[in-house]
């Protein structure tokens, strides 16, 4: 098979081969009667991490989101969210198949929201209104293009939120970028959210998995969704050992991956015909639009699949691009000759 340089996402990364030896000897047991010692010590070391009471094991991120939306609410309830978020763009309206509240949507700057913003949105006892219940942030901000929630605005919504009633949930599926790249660690993150999710199959390079973290009554209920959705795994061991070994060697090295990501922006500002600010780039996601008016990002995403290079085109003018432990800084010189080919630059 011909190898690519694929910049698509963090998510298609491949277990090295340590990784899949440990997984190969993963003590298992049944997960659904709770007795799969790796899943117990997975969600144990994953729930330290967060400083949260506990940690369920899911299969997916998307699993995980919703899992904690439906736990946190009721149906009819209204859930107030950034409106390039994940939960609310990219897992299948699964907010209001599976738990039917409803989306109050803000504009954010690169996906972070004010405190200011959520309170004005925040609905006032009347019987003609929804009741807002839920807050959800994310962090890092996928199509904020991998940008950092500052932790005083975090602190600022929460508070707001618990003087309100209001609960807060943080999709954490890129807490570990923001933790590496800002030196503030995940539980500090964490402390300002009731319920965590974070993944394993992203930067850190697990091949499935991802955990909610929270009180122990907020996991117990999880945990009854979880069935219900039919995430209840078996001897589910085998990859909860790749997560763990994912956090204890693929965590620090996140700093390659954005020193990776800033070199990609730095040497993509030098072309014309793309538009881009390498200081939005703070870890290690890439949006950058097209300027060139004869090019679209799809004829673009071939081109550069023709130069062995894989993008994403997610606008017709867009792409993302994303760093991970199958990039090396060599690719990235290779992957910016690329895209100087296709924009037929010298
Ligand atoms: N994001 C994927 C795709 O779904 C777009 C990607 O390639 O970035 N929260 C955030 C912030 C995510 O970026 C993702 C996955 C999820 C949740 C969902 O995780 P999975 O794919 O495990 O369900």
């Amino acid at each position: 098979m011909e190898h690519f340089i694929d910049l698509r996402s963090d998510t298609v990364t491949k277990p090295t081969s340590s990784m899949r030896k440990v997984m190969a000897g993963a003590e298992v047991g049944d997960d659904v009667f709770g007795e799969d010692p790796t899943v117990n010590a997975l969600q144990e070391k994953v729930a330290n991490l967060l400083g949260k009471e506990t940690a369920i094991f899911v299969p997916s991120g998307t699993m995980a989101n919703q899992l904690a939306i439906k736990s946190h609410t009721q149906p009819g309830d209204e859930v107030i969210i950034e409106g390039t978020s994940h939960p609310y763009n990219f897992e299948g309206g699964a907010g209001a198949a599976l738990s039917g509240v409803q989306f109050y949507c803000l504009k954010g700057i690169r996906g972070i929201l004010d405190a200011s913003q959520i309170e004005e949105a925040i609905r006032s006892e009347d019987h003609h209104l929804p009741i807002t219940r839920l807050i959800c942030l994310e962090n890092t901000h996928n199509r904020g293009g991998g940008s950092i929630y500052p932790i005083e605005k975090m602190v600022e919504i929460y508070e707001s939120a618990k003087s309100r009633g209001l609960l807060v949930h943080l999709d954490g599926a890129r807490l570990w970028n923001a933790s590496v790249a800002t030196g503030i660690k995940p539980h500090e993150y964490a402390r300002w959210a009731d319920s965590v999710s974070v993944c394993l199959s992203k930067g850190l390079g697990a091949p499935i998995g991802s955990l909610v973290a929270g009180s122990k009554t907020f996991i117990d209920r999880v945990h009854r969704f979880r069935k219900m959705f039919g995430g209840g795994m078996r001897q589910v061991g085998i990859i909860a050992a790749a997560g763990i070994y994912a956090l204890d060697h693929h965590l620090e090295r996140l700093k390659e991956d954005h020193q990776n990501a800033k070199r990609l922006a730095l040497g993509l500002e030098e072309l014309k015909g793309v538009s881009i600010d390498p200081e939005h780039v703070e870890t290690n996601i890439i949006i950058f639009s097209i300027a060139d008016p004869g090019m679209t990002a799809l004829r673009m995403a071939e081109a550069m699949k023709r130069n062995g290079v894989l993008i994403h085109p997610i606008g017709k003018k867009q792409i993302r691009l994303v760093t991970h432990l199958d990039v090396s800084s060599e690719d990235i010189e290779t992957a910016l000759k690329a895209f100087k080919k296709v924009l037929g630059q010298k």
